[in-house]
């Protein structure tokens, strides 16, 4: 009976902990607020994220998560989430990362144009990255870069205002 009394107000002493806890948590500096995209296998020819547009002030943290509900193996079709420079220019990355399958997609060469990339998930699986909005306002494309997919329509913008 002791060890059973015990055990209860240890699971009390973890409640009021645990109750305590978003007080904590709010008094933290700048927790990155968290953006969920989901991605799925495409519709008909067309692919997308679950979100076409990212809202963002500068500078505010953020974490991007990438969540994937399609059923396609990964070898066959995966997903991520690259966020690019402004003035990027958008046609050469995505030939270069088509011809990147060696580093899932990203090119080498466009290393000092992207912003932040989660890396690609598969069925079941989720990534996330956790980055800071650029200071500057405008519009910045995120995109999927596994090869083909931009060009399906998987892409949407970091508004920042
Ligand atoms: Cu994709």
């Amino acid at each position: 009976m002791k060890n059973v009394r015990s055990g209860i107000s240890a699971a009390l002493v973890a409640a009021a902990v645990i109750s305590v806890m978003p007080v904590v948590r709010a008094a933290a500096p700048q927790a990155p607020r968290t953006v969920t995209l989901t991605v799925t296998d495409p519709v008909g020819e067309k692919m997308s994220y679950s979100q076409k547009q990212i809202l963002a002030k500068p500078g505010e943290k953020l974490k991007v998560r990438i969540v994937s509900l399609a059923q396609t193996p990964k070898i066959v079709m995966a997903h991520n989430f690259v966020l690019l420079k402004s003035g990027t220019d958008i046609k050469k990355f995505t030939d270069a990362a088509a011809n990147a399958r060696g580093t899932d997609f990203i090119p080498p060469a466009f290393k000092a144009a992207i912003i932040a990339s989660a890396n690609m998930v598969g069925p079941g699986e989720s990534m996330e990255v956790a980055f800071a909005a650029p200071t500057v306002p405008g519009k910045y494309t995120f995109l999927c870069s596994f090869a083909g997919h931009y060009a399906a329509g998987m892409w949407g913008e970091l508004i920042v205002k």
